[in-house]
């Protein structure tokens, strides 16, 4: 009996879903034989009134057909979803002739320009660009630089200590040191290394983070005509054919003799005026042969091996290049301020 009307409904249902085409149709059929209150649930009560030996025979067929069902709807199912999506695809269509939505573009801060610049220009007379830890040790900040502890150089920069051993470095020379260490081979060295370092300092004019390049070569027979070949090509570069550059002697612990080294005023041309304070010489950077010690304390045998060495700062170099007359503004990355530079590099060149 059960069984009759079992297959009675499986066969009803058959027929109607061959019919449905929409969607919400489907739904109810499967609703009105497989739902809560559906047909074939309703049979399944009705379990209980059947003999022992029937009742497994039934609730197995129930179950079969129940699959059998299920499999059927989804199949419709599909076969509808189908439908609307190939209806949708006739019907949409895309008009490539319109204009898209343009992305806002970002410009490249002048600080990077400048590194980039540099970067280039190095790598193309056969520099390696370095890079290394910010967190510096003693050691390597100051120790194989020639500064042992105690040394009165020191002071002359006023440290960020993290504890008695580790400290933000307040140069990036560090790297050097440690790109000689690592050359066992003690090949000749060129290398550039841009970045962060930092000072205990605060005033209108000094930032306690500010970005550098140094410079290292080390090789046989390296002499202050080489430093002095290679600034004026970087400088030349940076700030135009016409720069003339004057070094004055001074004093680095890490090298020996030491320059400071003027370039001629990029806006005046050398006649005097209020950038360069009616010098005609504007103050950038520093520079020397590398101290025998250095040499030594970093692997090296001083007999055999010479170098040289420079330093600049990039705030400064920047602001100069750019005409950007404070330094705050390269860090407060107003998009006004930094819309300015969104112009090729060309437009830039200083000429006088
Ligand atoms: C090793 C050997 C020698 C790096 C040097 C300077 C001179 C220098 C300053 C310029 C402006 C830093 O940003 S600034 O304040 N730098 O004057 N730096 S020679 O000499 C080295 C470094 C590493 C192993």
């Amino acid at each position: 009996m059960l069984k009759e009307e079992i297959e009675k409904i499986y066969n009803e249902a058959l027929e109607k879903i061959n019919d449905i085409k929409e969607e919400q149709a489907l739904k109810d059929l499967k609703a009105t034989i497989l739902g809560k209150k559906g047909e074939l649930t309703e049979i399944l009560k009705g379990l209980k009134d059947a003999t022992p030996e029937e009742r497994p025979k039934i609730g197995a067929l129930v179950n079969e057909v129940r699959d059998s069902l299920e499999a059927k709807f989804s199949e419709v199912q599909n076969a509808i979803n189908q439908k609307i999506l190939e209806e949708k695809l006739s019907k949409d269509t895309i008009d490539v002739t319109l204009p898209s939505n343009k992305p806002i573009r970002g410009s490249k801060h002048p600080l990077n320009r400048v590194i980039e610049e540099i970067e280039d220009l190095f790598v193309s007379m056969g520099y390696d660009v370095v890079s290394g830890p910010e967190l510096e040790t003693d050691e390597f900040c100051f120790k194989r630089l020639n500064l042992p502890e105690g040394h009165p150089a020191r002071d002359m920069q006023d440290s960020f200590y993290i504890t008695e051993e580790n400290l933000l470095r307040t140069q990036t020379s560090a790297v050097q040191a440690r790109v000689m260490m690592a050359n066992e081979e003690k090949t000749p060295i060129r290398v550039i290394v841009p970045g962060k370092t930092y000072r205990r300092e605060d005033d209108a004019t000094h930032s306690h983070q500010f970005n550098q390049v140094e410079g290292l070569v080390v090789d046989e027979n390296i002499s202050f005509a080489d430093l002095k070949g290679t600034l004026e090509v970087f400088m030349k570069k940076m700030l135009g054919q016409n720069t003339e550059l004057r070094f004055r002697p001074s004093y680095f612990p890490f090298t020996e003799p030491s320059y400071e080294v003027d370039v001629s005023c990029f806006k005046c041309g050398g006649k005097g005026c209020n950038l360069c304070k009616q010098t005609g010489w504007i103050e950038l950077l520093g520079s020397g042969m590398v101290h025998p010690n250095v040499l030594k304390m970093n692997g090296y045998d001083p007999e055999k091996y010479s170098g040289f060495a420079f330093g600049v700062g990039l705030d400064r170099l920047a602001m100069f290049k750019y005409d950007i007359t404070d330094i705050r503004l390269l860090y407060r990355n107003d998009v006004r301020f930094l819309k300015q530079f969104d112009r090729k590099d060309e437009e830039y060149e200083i000429k006088y």
